[in-house]
């Protein structure tokens, strides 16, 4: 069979009737990035089907304009945390009570050229999330996020410094992970990391998830270059669609608005020492120290000045030097680094997908065949893992995985 067919069959096998999981088991709800990434794969092959997963996200939004990081359609005791942990959401749907990397602007605009219609129908909605992100998750002009789980890059070294800041609730309420009984624990996050996951989660829905005072007050709070080159990149693709679409200048003002705040933020991410975007702890103010895989997501976000980019490059030839397969999770050269650890170290699909695109539209077609090659390869020789060892190309974590099977299909349309 070919790999094309593999890739569509697995995105089918992971069809839940009109959204699509990562993978069963493991994650067996609705995640939002994954959501946006997979409708970018399925575009390639059934364009009203591609557009459902799109729309079916959305169904998820809370009245303050979120879109939450998981949709939980049921409760399935295989998947923990699932909704009675996350308590009373004030959303449609059960929900987790943060959010994720918001790339569906970007997806919804690259899906939606001449369907001016269907980009009618969510304007609106990505509109009010992007709005929530700058009012709710704002601080000082900078996006924040409370939450590892937020980023998308959960046990990254990136979060060590909020987390060693917060500590784990006295009065932490019971629990049995379910992560580790489908997968190989030592390729997941630590017990310690999960107590402080789910201390962040507990103090939350404590707070009926007054999504403000769990940025002001909660005990995580740190900016992600992730979330920031993402969400600066949205804003520029959320603006070009205002205008396709006709909309008021005042629309148009207050995206440009967030334009402005994203470029005017983002040395608040630079590590001069290191020469690469990193993460920032918002109340000590300590910058993290490792080259990681958003790191170079300043090219997707047309951002950074030329000298920060000429040094994201060297740093980016210089890990190239090290592994078999671009481009790790976490710098090589780093302690931190653990090649199977989940974000410790493997090469992640749609950061590929995303670092890869902003290298080729800046000027840096090389190093984009790279990261597109390693991952290619990788998913060669060991089929669509979730994550893969960027030493050796081996699959981690989840098998059979939508975001992989829909970056291999975006690549290969
Ligand atoms: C991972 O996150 C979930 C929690 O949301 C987990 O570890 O249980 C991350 O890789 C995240 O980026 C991803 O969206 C999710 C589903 O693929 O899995």
């Amino acid at each position: 069979m070919s790999l094309r067919q593999k890739a569509i069959d697995t995105l089918l096998a992971n069809d839940r009737g009109g959204f699509t999981i990562p993978t069963s088991g493991l994650y067996p709800h609705q995640w939002n990035w994954d959501s946006a990434f997979v409708a970018l794969g399925i575009a390639t092959y059934d364009t009203d089907r591609a557009w459902a997963e799109v729309t079916s996200l959305l169904e998820g939004q809370w009245p303050d304009g979120m879109v939450p990081s998981i949709i939980f359609r049921s409760d399935d005791p295989d998947y923990f945390p699932g909704p009675s942990r996350w308590g009373v959401t004030p959303g449609p749907i059960p929900s987790t009570g943060v959010s994720q990397p918001p790339v569906l602007a970007t997806v919804v605009r690259h899906l939606t050229p001449d369907a001016p219609d269907r980009r009618a129908a969510v304007f609106d909605a990505l509109l009010r999330w992007h709005r929530w992100w700058h009012d709710a998750r704002s601080v000082d002009g900078v996006v924040c996020t409370v939450h590892p789980w937020e980023t998308g890059r959960d046990n990254s070294p990136d979060w060590n410094i909020g987390l060693a800041a917060m500590e784990s609730a006295p009065d932490l309420a019971p629990y049995t992970r379910m992560d580790n009984k489908h997968v190989d624990a030592t390729y997941r996050p630590t017990q310690d990391q999960y107590d402080k996951y789910l201390t962040i989660v507990q103090f939350g829905e404590r707070i009926g998830w007054d999504q403000r005072r769990l940025t002001d007050e909660g005990p995580f709070l740190m900016a992600d270059p992730t979330i920031h080159f993402v969400l600066l990149r949205a804003n520029r693709d959320l603006l070009a669609m205002a205008q396709s679409l006709g909309k008021d200048a005042e629309t148009c003002m207050e995206v440009q608005g967030w334009i402005d705040t994203g470029l005017a933020a983002t040395d608040t991410f630079w590590n001069d020492d290191l020469g690469a975007f990193c993460a920032r702890d918002i109340r000590s103010g300590a910058l993290t120290a490792g080259f990681n895989n958003s790191s170079a997501l300043c090219f997707y976000a047309d951002a950074g000045t030329p000298d920060q980019r000429a040094r994201t490059v060297a740093n980016l030839r210089r890990i190239a030097g090290k592994v078999a397969h671009m481009l790790p999770s976490w710098d090589p050269d780093d302690p931190a680094f653990e090649p199977q650890r989940y974000w410790c170290g493997p090469v992640w699909p749609q950061m590929n997908y995303m670092t890869a695109l902003g290298l080729d539209e800046q000027g840096e077609p090389d190093l984009a065949a790279q990261l597109r090659d390693g991952l290619i390869r990788a998913i060669e020789a060991s089929g669509f893992w979730e994550c893969f060892n960027p030493l050796t190309g081996a699959g981690c974590i989840g098998a059979n995985f939508s975001w992989t099977a829909a970056v291999w299909l975006s690549w290969n349309a």
